[in-house]
Formats: C-alpha cells, sequence, structure tokens
C-alpha cells in the first residue's frame, strides 16, 4: 500500500512549525531541485532570481509569470519536496496576485511569498530603488490570495521589504502586523545588513505572532544556532545554488577554451552522476517491466 502523502501545504506549514529552523534552499529548475533534495534539504525556495537568471532575464519582473509558472512546475515535480514560490509582488494588483497563487496551487506548489513593493519590483540586493506598496494595497493582496484557496493549508508568506528600502524598524513591524491581520502564515523579514542584529531586533519586537522566515544572503556568516535562539521559522539560502553553478560553468567553459577537454575533465560531474539523478537506472527497470 502506498501511504497518501499530506497536502504540499500541510507538509510545508508543518517544517514550519517544528522547533529548529527548517532551511530551504534555492531552486530555479528540475535539476537544481534534486541536487537539493538528494543533499538533504527538507524543502526548496522556487526563487525568482535563480529563476529569472536561469531564464537569462534580470530579477525585476522581466520574465512573465507563466515562464516562472513553467520553471516552478519543473522544481516541483521533480522531487516530493515541499516548494515554497517566490512570487515576488504578485504581477500587478490582487486579481494578479490570485491568479498566479490560484496557479501556484493547482501545479502542486506548498506555499507563495508576496513581497510588498510596486511592480515592476528590483532584486533587493541591487541598487537602491525599492518603493513600498502601500499597506492597504498590499494587505489586499494577501486577503484576495487567502479568499482563492482550495487547500486551506496552503501557505501565504508576507514578505516585507521595509528594512531593504530602509524605511525603518517600526514600519516593518506595523507592516507585518497589517500582513498577519490580512491572513498571511508567516512573515518574510528581509534584510540586506551584514549582520542579524535588525533581523534580531525585529524578532523581540515581533514577539512571535507568526513565523518568521529569513534568507541570510548577506549575514551568512550568522552561526546558524543563532537563528534557532531567536526562533526563527525558516531560514532560505535563496541563490547559493545556483551562484555556485555560475561559478562552476564559468570557470568550465574558460577552462575547455583556453585548455581543452582534458583538465577539464576531472572537476566536472560524470555523466553517471547526471544519469542518477535523473534515475535512468528507474526507467530502465520499468522497460524490463513493461516492455513485452
Ligand atoms: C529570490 O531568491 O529571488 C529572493 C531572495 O527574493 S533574494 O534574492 O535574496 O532577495
Ligand atoms: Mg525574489
Amino acid at each position: 500500500m502506498t501511504g497518501e502523502l499530506a497536502s504540499p501545504g500541510t507538509r510545508l506549514r508543518r517544517l514550519l512549525a517544528e522547533p529548529q529552523p527548517t532551511p530551504l534552499v534555492g531552486a530555479h529548475d528540475g535539476l537544481s531541485a534534486r541536487i537539493a533534495a538528494e543533499a538533504g534539504f527538507p524543502a526548496l525556495w522556487a526563487s525568482g532570481l535563480c529563476m529569472s537568471t536561469a531564464l537569462g532575464v534580470r530579477d525585476s519582473d522581466e520574465a512573465s509569470w507563466s515562464d516562472l509558472l513553467g520553471l516552478v512546475t519543473r522544481v516541483v515535480e521533480a522531487t516530493e519536496l515541499p516548494v515554497l514560490v517566490d512570487g515576488d509582488t504578485g504581477y500587478g494588483n490582487f486579481n494578479t496576485a490570485r491568479t498566479f497563487t490560484a496557479r501556484a496551487e493547482r501545479i502542486g506548489a506548498a506555499g507563495v511569498c508576496l513581497e510588498d513593493k510596486v511592480f515592476p519590483k528590483m532584486n533587493s540586493f541591487f541598487g537602491d530603488s525599492h518603493a513600498l506598496a502601500p499597506v492597504d494595497e498590499f494587505s489586499g493582496k494577501i486577503r484576495a490570495c487567502r479568499d482563492i484557496l482550495r487547500d486551506p493549508e496552503f501557505v501565504i508568506v508576507a514578505r516585507t521589504e521595509a528594512l531593504v528600502a530602509d524605511a525603518g524598524m517600526e514600519e516593518a513591524l506595523r507592516r507585518a502586523e497589517a500582513y498577519r491581520k490580512a491572513g498571511a502564515d508567516a512573515v518574510f523579514i528581509h534584510s540586506r545588513s551584514e549582520s542579524v542584529d535588525e533581523i534580531a531586533q525585529f524578532v523581540e519586537m515581533w514577539r512571535d505572532q507568526l513565523p518568521l522566515v529569513i534568507a541570510p544572503t548577506t549575514y551568512y556568516r550568522t552561526p546558524p544556532e543563532v537563528f534557532a535562539t531567536l526562533g526563527i521559522s525558516g531560514v532560505i539560502w535563496a541563490n547559493q545554488s545556483l551562484r555556485s553553478a555560475v561559478a562552476a560553468m564559468r570557470r568550465a567553459c574558460r577552462l575547455l577554451r583556453t585548455e581543452g577537454p582534458v583538465p577539464l575533465e576531472e572537476e566536472i560531474a560524470p555523466l553517471d552522476v547526471v544519469f542518477r539523478l535523473m534515475d535512468y537506472q528507474g526507467l530502465a527497470a520499468d522497460q524490463e517491466r513493461y516492455s513485452a
């Protein structure tokens, strides 16, 4: 008998409710999803930055949301892991946000994260142009997303960019509180500080009202036990896997061009690894089983 898995939303919800922070790793296609699963990550972040980069465009709403959902489908189908989808600003108003969310749910994602910036947004780590959407307008998006779900366990994460936009701690708290009231299941408090201090300050003032999610892209030096002590629920390693691929591909192309394939072969994944990641053996076994 094969046991039914709980819904993706339920599984993500349970992970975020665990006493220790749940690590999520950024994925942008089926391959990166499988590599993350092989390494033992319990959940995936379908990263807007990474999917945009994989498509060869900027993380400034240049990819259409159908393009992004195409990649999310690949990420979802590649493993059994629950996938939290980066829904950026929701691509317009409450209606585009809820349509995106409904589609993400239909294709098997576990949750969507929406951020309170103005469309078109810019990646939080580039430049200083990060205008915030009015709180009421963004709260309306959260409510609309909540109302369109089929699975009430599907997770809606509200991300505030107040600290990224230099709007201050009070504003970050005011926004997080509004989004909690609008029906968010968790708050993603984003920071581009190199220290965890502003996150710690937020946590202290937030007083555990909803699970908190963070992406320590710039404060990656923070010892992991600090996140546990702060009671953080989800730690998103948003772009490290993609950036490692960028470094490896650049090096490989340079080496191939300058020195040829022989020195390169030593350091690249053997085809066997590729076949194993995609379970070619499983297909060979099925071939036996189903062919006359
Ligand atoms: C993403 O991965 O697209 C994110 C997280 O939004 S970050 O790029 O770290 O802001
Ligand atoms: Mg993003």
